[in-house]
């Protein structure tokens, strides 16, 4: 089994940088000479996943299915990026189970849902408070914050730059690259 292959899970409310971070990680281990693969919304919501909307159920399975795909990802070697909220623990548990140990990387992307808010980039929050999106996730639709993420980044505080090298010094440190 190639060690190599890792899944760094970002999760964090819609707006928390979670496909910024995860882009711009991706882009420096590129640099690197590393194989990577991010699944974001643009290429699982809209095709893989395309069959599925927002409800606790969808949202599981939506999971899921990102879980076991990320799976097939890191055994082949690839260092792997996921960028869902992922609202649920017990999901996002699941995904890790998956995963022998320390090859499941919960990064939570912690951002205060007003901060979120006022970022708004896709008006959606708007439309959520308008009651024009149901079961939004902070609005109408629950968060469970990791209870015990192996990192935590501080969107408030921290610029791309920093949480890339964030992401980075982890990933050294363990060994990764
Ligand atoms: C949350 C929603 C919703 C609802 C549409 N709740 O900011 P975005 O637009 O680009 O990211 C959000 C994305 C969330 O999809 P995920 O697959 O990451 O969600 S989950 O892990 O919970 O399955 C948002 C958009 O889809 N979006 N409706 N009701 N986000």
């Amino acid at each position: 089994l190639n060690q190599k292959g890792v899944v760094l899970w970002f999760t964090g409310l819609s707006a928390s940088g979670k496909s910024t971070l995860a882009l711009s990680v991706e882009e420096r281990l590129f640099e690197m000479g590393h194989l990577t693969s991010v699944l974001d919304g643009d290429n699982i919501r809209h095709g893989l996943n395309k069959n599925l909307g927002f409800s606790p159920e969808d949202r599981e399975e939506n999971i899921r299915r990102i879980g076991e795909v990320s799976k097939l990802f890191a055994d082949a070697g690839v260092i792997t990026m996921t960028a869902f909220i992922s609202p649920y623990r017990a999901d996002r548990d699941k995904a890790r189970e998956r995963l022998s140990e320390g090859r499941f990387i919960e990064i939570y992307m912690q951002v205060p849902l007003h901060i979120a808010e006022q970022r708004d980039p896709k008006g959606l929050y708007e439309k959520a408070r308008k009651g024009e999106i149901k079961e939004f996730t902070g609005i109408s639709a629950p968060y469970e914050e990791p209870l015990k993420p192996e990192l935590i980044v501080d969107t408030g505080k921290l610029n791309v730059k920093e949480s890339t090298d964030l992401v980075l010094n982890y990933l050294k440190g363990k060994n990764i690259i």
